[in-house]
C-alpha cells in the first residue's frame, strides 16, 4: 500500500510573513488529514522559517531545486547538502518551469537527482509533455525520455528511492487539468516502464499528479489506481484549499 503524498510547490511566491501564515494555517488544520503524508516546498530563503515552524510536526518540507554540483564556484546555486541542513526531506527536480526557463537538460536533471539522493534527500522527479507534444501523439515518448534519464542513467533503485510527479505542461498554471483517465493512462505507462526493470520498485514508487489539482478534482484524480497524491501549485498557497486536497487524498 503506497501512502499518498501531497506536496505544495509554492514556486516564487509570498513574503516571510506569508510563509509563516501559510505554515501556521496548514498546521492548525492538519488534524483532518487521515492518510496523506504532507510536504511543503517553499522558496529557498523561507526554508528556515518553515523548518522552525514545522519542527516536531508530522508535516515535512523540501526545496524546489538543487544544484547539479556538489560545491564550489557556482554563483547563485544551492547544493543538496545545504538544503539537507535545513531539515528537508524532499527536493523537487526537473520541474517543467526549470526545464523551460533555465534550459535544464535531462542530463543535468539526472545529476541533480543523484546529488539529492547522495545526501539523503528524496527527489521528486517531474516529467510531462507540452500541449504540442500531446497533440502530436508524443506524450509517452516525452515522459519516457524524462523518466529514462534517471531510470536508464542511474538505475531502477534510484527511481524506487524517489517520487515521480507527472505534470503535463499544458495543465500547469492554466487552470486546465488532465482528466482522471488521461492522467491515469500516463501514470500506468510510467509504472509499467519501471516494472520492466524492477517490479518491486514499480510497485513501491509514488507517482503524483501535478497541474491545476484543486479541492474540486483532487479526490477523483487521487482515486485512480496509479495516482498516489499530488504536487500542488496555486492551490498550495491557500491553507484551506491545500488542506482540502490533503484531506481528500
Ligand atoms: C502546478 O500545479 O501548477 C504545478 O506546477 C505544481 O508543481
Amino acid at each position: 500500500m503506497r501512502q499518498p503524498l501531497v506536496a505544495g510547490n509554492w514556486k516564487m511566491n509570498g513574503s516571510k510573513a506569508d510563509a509563516a501564515d501559510l505554515v501556521n494555517g496548514i498546521k492548525a488544520g492538519a488534524g483532518n488529514i487521515r492518510k496523506a503524508e504532507v510536504a511543503l516546498c517553499p522558496p529557498f530563503p523561507y526554508l528556515p522559517i518553515v523548518e522552525n515552524l514545522l519542527a516536531g510536526s508530522s508535516i515535512r518540507w523540501g526545496s524546489q531545486d538543487v544544484s547539479s554540483e556538489t560545491d564550489g564556484a557556482f554563483t547563485g546555486q544551492v547544493s543538496a547538502r545545504m538544503i539537507h541542513e535545513f531539515g528537508c526531506t524532499y527536493a523537487i527536480i526537473g520541474h517543467s518551469e526549470r526545464r523551460m526557463f533555465n534550459a535544464e537538460s535531462d542530463a543535468t536533471i539526472a545529476k541533480k537527482y543523484q546529488q539529492a539522493l547522495a545526501v539523503g534527500l528524496t527527489p521528486i522527479l517531474c516529467v510531462g509533455e507540452s500541449l504540442e507534444e500531446r497533440e502530436h501523439g508524443k506524450t509517452e515518448e516525452v515522459v519516457a525520455r524524462h523518466l529514462d534519464a534517471v531510470l536508464e542513467g542511474i538505475g531502477a533503485e534510484a527511481i524506487g528511492s524517489g517520487v515521480i510527479a507527472y505534470e503535463p505542461v499544458w495543465a500547469i498554471g492554466t487552470g486546465v487539468t488532465a482528466t482522471p483517465e488521461q492522467a491515469q493512462e500516463v501514470h500506468a505507462f510510467l509504472r509499467q516502464r519501471i516494472a520492466a526493470k524492477s517490479q518491486a520498485h514499480a510497485d513501491a514508487v509514488r507517482i503524483l499528479y501535478g497541474g491545476s489539482m484543486k479541492p474540486g478534482n483532487a479526490m477523483e484524480l487521487i482515486g485512480q489506481g496509479d495516482i498516489d497524491g499530488g504536487l500542488i501549485g496555486g492551490a498550495a498557497l491557500k491553507a484551506s484549499d491545500f488542506l482540502a486536497i490533503c484531506a481528500a487524498a
